[in-house]
């Protein structure tokens, strides 16, 4: 039996693990004990023992046979693949120049590769899923501190009272973050939960404010009203701010009052809220924020959650908000594989003027009108836009223009099944990774390694694409080993590969490290954080707005549809996963009782999802008093339309379909997708098994 230590690939946290493997098989799977989280694992963590096994994903490279979206298939071999996906790529680039070719990832710490071989093929058209995801948090931390959300550190280890706010970190899973609460909670540490669904984290949590859908701008204002006119902010934080008179003005007549009748959150809840904060600052924690394409105007109120962490001086502080050493600070940085070709600096098909670019969902605007450029070919790399996006029947009609679409995948999903060419990969305990980084108050590097040989005839990530690069003239990336392109990234830190041998990962410092704002230089214009951003400012936008009240349901049968997660299942992409499926096979709508009675609805009911343009789906209903009359719930990644996977076929109801014109929505200050402004109507439907 050997060990081996890498990464989880079952959701994008990507947690520490060993592998045991005996006679090539991965037979036991833990969390890396030599981590700070130990052995522990998640249930979609064990269940990539079920993926590796799994024969119902892609198994070889396929053609598409037929209509694309018709379910035939032709399985080829890898040369065959790879050769007819880059001879048509360089046909594309010849006669539309190298930008109509466009690239999409999942994010995270491995992408460097892909930004390497986007720059190789001369294209600026890099997207990763950040719209549908952390994009307003990402730019409003940008706004407010001028640093990249990842610097800042959630101490919940340390902390005195923890705020979640739209979040539900224990089911929605990061394990550091679970142990860093529990530890936390052992200690004393209060949570605050504010949500609008009664979920495990409230039913943990000592206070549960249970807000209406869309208010919490409103409920943050009028905590930071508490704060400004009851002076419990900090006053040594006054220096680091830059527009507090104007942040007092604008929430000035944003009473708790005021609040309540919009959050339905009694004023005297709020009040005792911000004191319990300013007692416990500055170790305290309002989390700012992490699936945010919710709402038009999440960008500000993730703001709002930073200025609220600013004036109780938890950002820069031990227990609150410390700031990590940046790569360059640790005095060890891999060397980035992007830099072997120069940036391209031609603009990105999406047209965004004054934000910063990368709004996938507008790029494929260019492949129906030619608008800034055409964009021909789409490549998706571990990612499933089809389920990810909103609105797939407006979106598979923008793909129905291009002339090639390659989907790199492990699992099935609508998006592959609607590709042209699908190029399987490996699962994470069946390929290797680029090396990576992680912040942190102790910062590191880390290896995915390969514990055992893919079962069938799949290929990693670097492997595919460094056999396209190969194949387009891209000599400088066309690694034929891992260990060249790690010691290629090794390059000048003093380390070689072998240093991850030991644990799997490599710590930048030797103890951990609460770095302070004092000790910071806030890349903003004013050098300060910023109540109302200059930079947007300059553009034209308002980042410190007035509050505007979110729609309400305008009928006895519609519903606000809220998606989220569970702990045993990831996105779209485990809904067909031997185990997971077997643990969760579909999803419910949840439904508060008062509203499913007025609508004859029981629980355990099939009911039907309908939206302005007719039915999406039945599923059957869970009727409850855990969600707002307002809502109805469904976990995300249910309703699958694809036939090789047998599992999921039929089960539940998607929810991005049920997100009609949701393309066009988005917020205007932070450019993602405001996934939660829609409604549906319910009824209940004909009983049947
Ligand atoms: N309507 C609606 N839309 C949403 C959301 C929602 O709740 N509702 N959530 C949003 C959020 S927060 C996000 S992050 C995006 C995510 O959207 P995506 O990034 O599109 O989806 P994922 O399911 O995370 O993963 C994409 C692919 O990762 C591949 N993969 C690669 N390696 C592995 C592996 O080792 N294991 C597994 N299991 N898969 C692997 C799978 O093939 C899968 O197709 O969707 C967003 N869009
Ligand atoms: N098990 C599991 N864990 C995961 C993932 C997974 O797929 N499965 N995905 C990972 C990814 S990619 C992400 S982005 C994170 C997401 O992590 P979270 O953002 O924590 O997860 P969600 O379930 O999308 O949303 C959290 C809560 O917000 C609530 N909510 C919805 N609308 C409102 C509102 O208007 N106001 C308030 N106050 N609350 C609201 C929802 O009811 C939900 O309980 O999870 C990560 N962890
Ligand atoms: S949270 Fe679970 S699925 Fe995600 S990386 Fe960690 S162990 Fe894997
Ligand atoms: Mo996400």
């Amino acid at each position: 039996m050997k060990t081996v230590y890498s990464v989880c690939g079952m959701c994008g946290t990507r947690c520490p693990v060993a592998v045991g493997v005996e006679n090539g098989e991965a037979v036991w799977i833990q969390g890396n004990p030599h981590s700070a989280t130990g052995s522990t694992l998640c249930p979609r963590g064990i269940a990539a023992l079920a993926l590796e096994k799994d024969s119902e994903r892609p198994q070889s490279p396929l053609m598409r046979v037929g209509a694309r979206g018709g379910h035939k298939w032709r399985a080829v071999r890898w040369e065959e693949a790879l050769d007819a996906v880059a001879g048509k790529l360089r046909a594309i680039r010849d006669q539309y120049g190298p930008e109509s070719v466009m690239f999409s990832h999942r994010g995270g710490p491995f992408t460097d590769l892909y930004k390497a071989f986007a720059r190789g093929l001369g294209t600026p058209n890099i997207y990763s899923h950040s719209v549908t995801c952390t994009r307003n948090v990402d730019q409003a931390c940008a706004s407010v501190l001028g640093l990249d959300r990842g610097r800042l550190v959630i101490d919940y280890r340390e902390s005195k009272h923890i705020v979640l706010q739209s979040r539900n970190a224990l089911e929605a899973l990061n394990l550091a973050e679970v142990a860093g609460i529990t530890a936390a909670r052992a200690n004393g540490c209060k949570v605050t939960v504010m949500d609008v669904r009664a979920t495990v984290s409230a039913a943990k949590a000592d206070t549960f404010f249970f807000v209406r859908p869309g208010t919490d701008y409103a409920m943050n204002l009028a905590v930071l009203h508490v704060l400004i006119s009851e002076k419990l902010y900090d006053p040594h934080m006054l220096p680091y701010i830059d527009g507090f008179g104007e942040l007092e003005e604008r929430v000035r007549p944003c009473t708790p009052e005021w609040a309540e009748t919009e959050t339905g959150i009694k004023a005297d809840r709020i009040v005792r809220l911000a004191r319990e904060l300013a007692e416990a600052a500055p170790r305290v924690l309002w989390y700012p924020g992490w699936f945010t394409a919710r709402y038009a105007d999440s960008f500000v109120t993730v703001r709002s959650a930073y200025l609220i962490n600013a004036l109780l001086g938890s950002i820069g502080a031990r227990g609150g908000m410390p700031i990590s050493l940046s790569p360059k600070e640790t005095g060890k940085r891999l060397r980035p594989l992007s830099a072997l070709y120069p940036n391209i600096t031609k603009p990105m098909a999406d047209k965004a003027d004054w934000q910063q670019p990368g709004l996938l969902h507008r790029a494929f605007d260019a492949a129906v009108t030619g608008d800034p450029y055409p964009v021909r070919a789409y490549i998706s790399m571990r990612h499933n836009i089809l389920s990810s996006l909103p609105d797939p029947d407006t979106l598979r009609s923008k793909l129905d223009k291009l002339d090639l679409i390659v989907a790199i995948t492990t699992t099935w999903s609508p998006t592959a099944d609607y590709a042209d060419i699908v190029l399987p990969l490996s699962p994470a305990l069946s390929r290797e990774s680029i090396l990576a980084s992680k912040l942190g108050l102790k910062p590191q590097f880390f290896r995915r390694q390969r514990a055992v040989q893919p079962r069938f005839d799949t290929r990693a990530d670097w492997e595919i694409l460094c056999g396209l690069a190969s194949r387009l003239g891209l000599d400088k990336l066309a690694f034929s080993r891992i260990e060249d392109i790690w010691n290629y990234q090794l390059e000048g830190t003093g380390l070689g590969i072998e240093a991850f041998d030991a644990t799997g990962f490599v710590p930048l410092a030797s103890a951990p490290r609460w770095k302070t704002l004092a000790e910071t230089t806030l890349p903003t214009p004013s050098g300060k954080i910023e109540a109302r951003s200059r930079l947007w400012a300059a553009s034209g936008h308002d980042t410190l707005p007035p509050y505007t009240a979110p729609e309400r349901p305008a009928a006895p049968d519609q519903f606000r549809v809220i998606p989220g997660r569970a702990a045993l299942h990831t996105q779209a992409s485990t809904t067909n996963n031997p185990l997971l499926s077997e643990l969760a096979p579909t999803n419910t709508l949840w439904i508060h009782t008062e509203r499913a009675q007025a609508l004859g609805i029981a629980d355990g009911d099939w009911v039907e999802v309908c939206t302005a343009t007719g039915p999406v789906g039945r599923l059957r209903a869970k009727v409850t008093t855990g969600i707002h009359p307002e809502a109805v719930f469904m976990l995300h990644g249910f309703g699958r339309k694809t036939p090789q996977e047998t599992r999921a076929f039929g089960k539940g109801v998607a929810d991005e379909a049920c997100m009609s014109s949701g393309l066009e929505h988005e917020d205007p200050l932070g450019g993602g997708l405001a996934l939660q402004k829609h409604f549906v109507t319910i009824r209940k439907a004909e009983e049947t098994n």
